[in-house]
């Protein structure tokens, strides 16, 4: 085993040690620090100055108490986290998810990815996540604006437009980035539009970001295919979830020729052989905040699945736009006996290692989350940009920046894969363009 190698391996077991019970967090650094071994040997400073080990531990952790009543008059309590990881590019940027899922290890592994993700796209930004283990499915519009209201009390001295910049996530989207904004608002007295990026359009949003992420990763997938000589156009495709990142990849999928033939959500997926109906789906999802259930009812030749798999359903191009760990190692053999050439995840790891393990060794175009859902927090940048200038750009001008940035995107990672070793290995370019941006931020700024 190389030097470098032992290290690495080393680090991975002290971040185990120091984070027990955290595997989604674990999950995050094995997948990038294990591409790192030809930087360390290239670049041995990093080493002696244990960037890799400072990285791995967040600059800072907030968890507080988030108490807060529902319509009955029932209070209930629920815990709010933000883990700010890394500043050395900018002020600390990054969602907010709710979910019941969320504990420190999905916040920290989000977090871990974003460091990444936010170097990759060469915007001055650092890397943070935050969140509750909130359940908003099934509450009320009041209930909602309470809890974000009780969440941004434990939340707003840590934040500012130069400290900490959120924005939305897994159940988080324009709504509540309006209660959470307005909130803050009123605490400090400042009406400061780039301390949170999402906000509607009508007061300090940016156009563009609400399809930002989906729109991103469709322009990501066909840079890969470029490549590769192929093209989206006539291709079957299938997108995981139906939520923000899943419908607006469906929306420019479309745009750009393919077929998509099943979406889904957390209960199960729906199969249209004619091709999903967006509008339907927008209708259900943004609109009614109904189950995808709801599409077969509305059109009777789709196909419901309970608690089906959504990747057994054939395609040629396959995008996790749900959660982490969906696809896993069987769902990922299954997409490639039937024909799946191109994978791209909107979603932050939902490829399990098993699953890249077998896209890779079978050679078709595998885009990683922290450089194909780039789009989303590149355009919130945008935003911040916008916020800065008090300006307001136009839809036509943001999306040409979004398709810039993630054409750059792909270039960048593409050709550093190929100079370390790794030829059309996204996995390897995306891991180390985002640690040496980062590395170099550090080494310049000395032992902080
Ligand atoms: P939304 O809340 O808008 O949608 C999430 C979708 O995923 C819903 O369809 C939801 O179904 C489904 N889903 C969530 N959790 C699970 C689960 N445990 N099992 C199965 N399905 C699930 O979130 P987004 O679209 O914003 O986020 C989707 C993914 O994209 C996440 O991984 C997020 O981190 C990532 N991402 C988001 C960005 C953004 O700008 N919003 C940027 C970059 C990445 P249901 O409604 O049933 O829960
Ligand atoms: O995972 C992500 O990149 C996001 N949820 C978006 C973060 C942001 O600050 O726009």
């Amino acid at each position: 085993m190389s030097k470098a190698r032992e290290r690495i391996e080393q680090i991975y077991q002290q971040v185990v040690r120091r984070n027990p019970g955290e595997i989604e967090f674990h999950q995050a650094v094995k997948e990038v620090i294990e591409s790192l071994e030809p930087v360390l040997e290239k670049h041995p400073e990093y080493a002696e100055q244990k960037i890799i080990e400072r990285i791995c531990e967040p600059e800072r952790q907030i968890i507080f108490r988030v108490p807060w009543q529902d319509d009955r008059g029932e209070v209930h309590i629920n815990r709010g986290f933000r883990v700010c990881f890394n500043s050395a590019l900018g002020p600390y940027k990054g969602g907010l998810r709710f979910h019941p899922s969320v504990y420190l290890g999905i916040v920290k592994f989000l977090g871990f990815e974003q460091i990444f993700k936010n170097a990759i796209t060469g915007m001055p930004i650092g890397g943070a996540k935050g969140g509750a283990d909130f359940d908003p499915k099934g509450k009320s519009d009041s209930e909602i604006m309470r809890f974000c209201q009780s969440f941004m009390i434990g939340l707003y001295q840590h934040l500012g437009e130069y400290t900490d910049v959120p924005a939305g996530d897994i159940g988080v989207g324009a709504r509540e980035i309006g209660y959470l904004f307005g909130q803050y608002k009123r605490i400090t007295n400042r009406y400061e539009s780039g301390v949170i990026t999402g906000k509607s359009p009508e007061w300090g949003g940016a156009l563009v970001r609400r399809e930002a992420t989906g729109y991103g990763v469709v322009y990501f997938t066909e840079e890969m295919l470029k490549v590769r000589g192929e093209s989206l156009e006539g291709k079957t495709c299938v997108v995981s979830g139906s939520g923000n990142v899943a419908i607006y990849a469906m929306e420019k999928l479309q745009a750009l020729g393919a077929k998509v033939v099943a979406c889904s959500d957390s209960n199960g997926f729906v199969y249209d052989e004619q091709g999903i109906d967006l509008q339907t789906v927008k209708n259900i999802k943004e609109v009614r905040r109904a189950r995808i259930s709801a599409y077969a009812q509305i059109h009777k030749r789709a196909k419901y699945f309970e608690n089906g798999n959504i990747w057994t359903v054939p395609c040629q191009v396959a995008l996790p736009c749900a959660t982490q760990n969906e696809l896993d190692e069987r769902s990922a053999r299954i997409l490639v006996e039937n024909g799946c050439i191109a994978v791209a995840e909107g979603a932050n790891m939902p490829t399990t290692p098993g699953g890249v393990r077998v896209f890779q060794e079978s050679g078709i175009a595998f885009g990683p989350g922290k450089a194909a859902n780039a789009g989303g927090v590149a355009t919130s940048a945008l935003e911040m940009q916008q916020n800065a200038s008090r300006d307001a750009w136009t839809f036509e001008h943001t999306e040409r920046r979004l398709h810039e940035i993630m054409q750059n995107i792909h270039r960048d990672c593409y050709e550093t894969a190929a100079e370390y070793g790794s030829p059309r290995n996204y996995v390897v370019g995306a891991n180390i363009v985002g640690f040496k941006r980062v590395a170099q931020a550090m080494l310049a700024f000395g032992l902080i």
